[in-house]
């Protein structure tokens, strides 16, 4: 039974909800309880979006753009200031390697406000066009940006800290004020945010923390407040078809970043090994639960065989975490065994993989491949989320196009070919919000990230990210004749 227990945190206090209900997030790593959280009632998630009003009215409201980024710079350093324990609390909440977490998640969720502090710093724009006036006079319109007000931010479990920092940092460069719910799965780092907020002395209210599940809980219950002004959610494509409608009612702007079914083009005069490198990593690093993973790679039929070989050796030379979960485990599983019924081949994986007497009640999952079926397949078609790709052979490009964008997703792609053109002209005809050409996931946070189709509505990411999070105003005066 752990002994850590996670509270919502509201008006810049650590509180238990008024229905005292709690539920458990199981180590996904064991299988044993990694934390009991509280979970937020209808007036546990009023009262957050009350105190998220009254703050944009207060201070927060008032404060200069310079000490607000100020605080912001504060916010990044006071995690890092707090690694070790995010670390661990990432750690337990979904059993992901240590190196990963903290190398690269942590630090990287931490400089999210430092990115978007300096975005803010350099666009902070405002503009004034000049009208002329039939009596010869002119009108100064000053156009300038307002915060959006309170805004909701709904997370997925994939990437706990990065998603939670992703949406809080644009929300409070640009002056907003936010009621972050986190997902059940993973509800810990999210929380200890409360804490940073709260030593480098931003105003009380100005960021909430309320933790339960979606629908008839904290998650549905926040989407439907009409106290919130916008919605910024990531998680599934039907789970943001709901959010969507909820948020048509008061008619709130929404940004939904979805599944995705991501192709990857590799040509046969790619740079072999480095293709081999970075699409094992798109298919299988974070136990492939990345919306911009490859689950479906295209590969010219001269190379096939030996890249299904290389492929193959690199999944099972991989160290990778469990699924988030058994319920999530248990989805993967049914489509390992759904790839069978559909007659795939499978090159390597397929079940569970052997472990250590400690983690056999884990949510661990085997990296694997198939080959050998038809396009119209439903494992070709529908995202699994987990570390697993199916390799189809291609002879013409323009086939290769076409079964690429051959999707109702439409997050992310890779094309791998040392044909610089080439490569370019594919990238181009996907129908994709990000294309990389000879790479996986370089992610400069200033570019606009989301999708077409299922994969959602809306960009975040540098400017895209300050248009949601803000409203565009225009003061008109006329001015005086001379
Ligand atoms: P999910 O949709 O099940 O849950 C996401 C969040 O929404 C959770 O916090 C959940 O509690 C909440 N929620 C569920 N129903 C709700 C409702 N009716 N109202 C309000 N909130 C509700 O997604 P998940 O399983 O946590 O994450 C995996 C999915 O997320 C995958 O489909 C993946 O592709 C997607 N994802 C997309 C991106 C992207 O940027 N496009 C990034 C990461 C994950
Ligand atoms: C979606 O699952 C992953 C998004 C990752 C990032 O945006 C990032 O920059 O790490």
């Amino acid at each position: 039974m752990s002994n850590r227990k996670i509270l919502n945190f509201i008006n810049g206090e650590y509180t238990e909800g008024t229905a005292g209900k709690f539920f458990d997030v199981i180590n996904p790593a064991d299988g044993s309880i990694s934390a009991v959280v509280t979970e937020a009632s209808t007036a546990d998630v009023d009262r957050a979006v009350a105190s998220a009003r009254i703050a944009l009215d207060g201070e927060w409201g008032q404060m200069s753009l310079t000490a607000r980024l100020d605080l912001l710079d504060g916010i990044a350093d006071g995690i890092m200031a707090h690694k070790q324990d995010f670390i661990d609390a990432e750690i337990s909440d979904t059993g992901k390697p240590y190196g990963q977490v903290a190398h690269m998640e942590i630090p990287r969720g931490a400089d999210q406000f430092r990115v978007f502090s300096k975005i803010a710093a350099d666009v902070a724009e405002s503009e004034i066009i000049e009208t002329p006036l039939p009596d010869g006079g002119v009108a100064h319109n000053r156009e300038f940006r307002k915060p959006k007000g309170v805004i909701a931010a709904i997370c997925p479990w994939n990437l706990p800290l990065i998603m939670a920092t992703w949406k809080a940092a644009p929300a409070l460069a640009w002056g907003n004020s936010m009621v972050l719910k986190p997902s059940e799965e993973t509800p810990s780092t999210a929380a200890l945010l409360g804490m940073v907020m709260n030593e480098v002395g931003l105003p009380k209210g100005v960021f909430n923390v309320v933790h339960g599940f979606g629908e008839n809980s904290a998650g549905g219950f926040l989407v439907a407040h009409p106290g919130v002004d916008a919605i910024n959610f990531t998680g599934e494509t039907r789970t943001g078809e709901a959010i969507m409608k909820s948020s048509a009612v008061g008619v709130r702007d929404v940004s939904l970043e979805l599944g995705g079914k991501n192709p990857s083009i590799v040509f046969a005069d790619c740079n072999f090994e480095t293709a081999i490198e970075g699409i094992a990593k798109s298919c299988f690093f974070n136990c492939g639960q990345i919306c911009l993973g490859t689950e479906r790679i295209y590969v010219e039929q001269s190379i096939f065989d030996k890249f299904v070989a290389a492929l193959k050796q690199a999944a099972e030379a991989m160290t990778i975490g469990p699924a988030v979960g058994l319920t999530h485990q248990k989805k993967i599983l049914s489509y390992y065994r759904l790839a069978e019924q559909e007659g795939a081949t499978v090159v390597t994986g397929g079940g569970i993989p052997i472990v250590d007497e400690e983690f056999v009640g884990g949510a661990w999952v085997q990296p694997t491949i198939w080959t050998g079926l038809p396009e119209s397949a439903r494992l070709v078609n529908e995202e699994v989320f987990g570390p697993c790709c199916h390799i189809q052979p291609f002879v013409r490009e323009e086939e290769a196009i076409i079964m690429a964008n051959d999707s109702s997703y439409g997050l992310a792609a890779c094309v791998w070919s040392g044909d610089e053109g080439k490569a370019h002209r594919i990238a181009e005809s996907l129908n994709v919000g990000v294309c990389w050409v000879n790479g996986w996931m370089v992610r400069d946070l200033r570019t606009a990230f989301g999708g077409v189709g299922m994969s959602g509505i809306g960009r975040e990411g540098g400017i895209h990210s300050m248009e949601f999070h803000t409203e565009l105003k225009n003061i008109c005066t006329i001015m005086p004749s001379v």
